[in-house]
């Protein structure tokens, strides 16, 4: 029996995802269509994560959300998109069902917690918006597909589309005016490739100076060689990248998650203010790879760096002492190498 003050909740995690083919740039900023598709890796619930928990009740007064203890604003067209979209979806199966407690006439408050640094460059809005829809999801107990449900999580934020799979995921642009195909699919389960791993260096916790959002805005209205990138060569990538994965041809993965990071970073520097997320330890990082590879007469490790300085490096599990020894030697003698956050090692779901 419910009454009044009966406090319904569900709680979800959602994992951070590393692209290896980039998202940059929105075809609309409303909608949150992206100029190409992308390709990422979700990373272990372990590792990496948002957890919410979203309660709803009659008694609450507002819709509201708690990051790390911290309010945070949901008013933005963002979140109430998210907001829109899920109490459409409860409110359709209220009307099919009136037994159901009208859940989508109440406000929902969310509690969510990252543990990770938040705003680093290490895709905390994608991990928390995907987190943030599927606990609301969870709460109305939607039967939704991942896929329909990274349609509403990419109004929130578009990386977040691609965490509501784990493995190797996709988000395909679309071609429809409206969004509504501008979604993620899964390429591969994480057990497909469980041997592949990622080691994170943590370059700098702090908050990032050009927002993702403006980031890519600027580089779509200025950069000449944004183009071409979105047009051609990302288009190239998406397939050879899929065939990589799904062969499980380490050598290519790594050759097209290197040239997409230095692609993707290369239109930044054509933004007009340049946009500089890489720094002096970011570029140590590189070379580092780039050592390690010539040793082993092949490559057997791939950085890929987001909007920020913090270096992700992939490497299959075989090779995680040729790899990680050298990095730590490598990082250790570095200028402006932080001591904290060195390396969190992360692994792939089982
Ligand atoms: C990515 N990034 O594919 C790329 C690589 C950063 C560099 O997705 O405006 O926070 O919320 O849609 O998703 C960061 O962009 O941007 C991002 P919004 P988002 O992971």
């Amino acid at each position: 029996a419910s009454s009044s003050s009966t406090i319904y909740h569900a709680t979800a995690t959602a994992p951070v995802n590393i692209a290896v083919i980039k998202y940059w740039g929105k075809t609309s900023t409303k909608l949150n269509t992206p100029t190409n598709s992308s390709l990422s890796v979700t990373l272990s619930q372990d590792d990496l994560r948002t957890i919410t928990t979203a309660s709803c009740s009659a008694a609450f007064k507002s819709d509201g959300l708690w990051l790390n203890g911290d309010t945070h604003d949901v008013s933005g067209a963002r979140s109430q998109a998210c907001f829109a979209e899920l109490r459409a979806l409860r409110k359709a199966k209220e009307d099919n069902d009136p037994s159901l407690p009208p859940l989508s006439t109440y406000k929902l408050h969310l509690i969510s917690e990252n543990n990770f640094p938040t705003a680093a460059g290490l895709a905390s809005s994608a991990a928390g918006f995907a987190a943030f829809v599927r606990a609301i999801a969870d709460l109305y107990e939607l039967n939704e597909s991942p896929t329909e449900l990274s349609r509403i999580a990419r109004q929130g934020s578009g990386s977040a589309c691609r965490s509501l799979f784990g493995g190797f995921v996709a988000w395909e642009k679309g071609i429809r005016d409206d969004g509504n195909d501008s979604v993620a699919i899964q390429i591969a389960p994480e057990s497909h490739w469980s041997t592949i791993r990622a080691a994170i260096l943590v370059i700098s916790d702090a908050k990032k100076g050009v927002s993702s959002t403006s980031g890519m805005q600027a580089t779509v209205a200025t950069s000449t060689l944004f183009p071409n990138r979105a047009s051609i060569v990302v288009p190239a990538r998406m397939e050879a990248m899929k065939k990589a994965i799904i062969e499980r041809d380490f050598e290519t993965f790594a050759e097209l998650t290197m040239a997409d990071s230095n692609s993707f970073h290369a239109v930044c520097l054509d933004t007009v203010p340049p946009i500089f997320y890489m720094n002096d330890a970011s570029r140590a990082a590189v070379r580092a790879v780039e050592e390690i590879n010539r040793c082993a007469g092949k490559k057997v490790a791939a950085y890929t760096f987001d909007a920020g300085p913090n270096a992700v490096i992939y490497y299959d599990e075989e090779n995680q002492d040729i790899v990680l020894g050298p990095l730590k030697k490598a990082t250790a003698n570095t200028p402006g190498w932080p001591d904290k956050y060195s390396h969190i090692n992360t692994t792939l779901p089982e």
